[in-house]
């Protein structure tokens, strides 16, 4: 019988996907940029059904939501398999750490039934496969740095980009909360865009991104930290003033952003980021890492994990 084997690892945003032009297409309203993480991964294992049913295992249980057995239909639609097809998807992250799965899970489950369908797809056409599942997922295809911009649902896919910065470029993962979060970030994003500051929040996506880009052209780690800093806090600030208000960050996670403001002072290359959740982020350099995340784990007592940059999608066919 056929059998598809897929890998596909976690991204972290630098530049922020906050908000969709399309939610049916899943088209972003601005441009994002983001980092593939070699600590968190996702590996997914697509077969044919001998009864002909459609069916998604995650972790081991049977899912009955439709949102993945939609992306599953979908799948099948795009790349002409007709009979049922039973897809085994398994979460390499670390137990309840309240770390969203859904771009490495997306991913992985594109190049899967890519693998299946037997089609010689370029990675493009494959980012735009998982940007259905999730928008964040279309970055995820790629190694190291990737650049997701609009337009429509032909080119609206992620790219990688060259950096000298990928030789010593480190994440400290610092779980503060081990709940997954409150508010998905499909509801999250959606009412973000009641805040009055939305619109002014999206001009400035556009000019972070093209910023930032320049910076990781350049190799300059100081200004790419700056503009992920700035360009949290924005999300952050949106939605907060949303109606009504949306708060991911704790009193831990604040007090991290503080402790990367002072690193900074100390001449340690140290910037903060948060997603959709309680969870922070330190950008550093790998020299840096062990220290910032000892002290994380010693102020805050908030364990933590060192990621590098991960490799792109890995799609093995039996
Ligand atoms: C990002 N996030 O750029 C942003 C930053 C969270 C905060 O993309 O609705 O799970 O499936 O497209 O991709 C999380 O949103 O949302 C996300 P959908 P997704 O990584």
């Amino acid at each position: 019988m056929n059998l598809s084997l897929a890998s596909a690892h976690a991204n972290l945003a630098l530049v922020k996907y906050w908000g969709k032009s399309d939610e049916d297409l899943i088209l972003p309203r601005s441009p994002s940029l983001s980092l593939t993480l070699d600590a968190l991964s996702t590996t997914c294992v697509a077969e044919g059904s001998t009864t002909g049913e459609d069916a998604v295992f995650i972790d081991g249980e049977k899912t009955e939501s439709e949102r993945d057995l939609n992306y599953l239909r979908f799948l099948k639609a795009e790349l002409g398999l007709e009979s049922g097809v039973i897809v085994r998807s398994v979460n390499h992250f670390p137990q309840a750490a309240g770390l969203a799965s859904s771009a490495s899970s997306c991913a992985a489950m594109a190049g899967a039934l890519v693998g299946l369908s037997g089609k010689n797809l370029s990675l493009p056409a494959i980012s735009r496969l998982a940007r259905h599942g999730s928008g964040s997922a279309c970055r995820s295809v790629y190694e190291g740095f990737a650049a997701w911009v609009e337009g429509d649902d032909q080119t609206s896919v992620a790219q990688p980009l060259e950096s000298p910065l990928l030789e010593d470029i480190s994440v400290v993962i610092c779980l503060v909360s081990r709940e997954f979060k409150s508010i998905p970030s499909r509801l999250g994003m959606r009412m973000a865009q009641s805040s009055p500051l939305y619109e002014d929040f999206i001009y400035q996506c556009h000019r972070d991104f093209k910023e930032a880009c320049t910076a990781l052209r350049l190799g300059d780690l100081s200004t790419l930290g700056d503009i992920t800093e700035r360009n949290t806090l924005a999300m952050n600030r949106v939605n907060q003033t949303a109606r009504p208000p949306l708060i991911y960050p704790r009193e831990k996670t604040e007090m991290i952003c503080e402790l990367a403001k002072q690193l900074r002072e100390e001449g340690i290359a140290c910037w903060y980021t948060n997603d959709a959740g309680a969870n922070a982020f330190l950008i550093t350099q790998e020299q840096f890492a062990p220290l910032i995340a000892q002290r994380v784990h010693s102020r805050f007592d908030v364990e933590t994990i060192i990621a590098g940059p991960g490799p792109g999608l890995e799609v093995r066919h039996a």
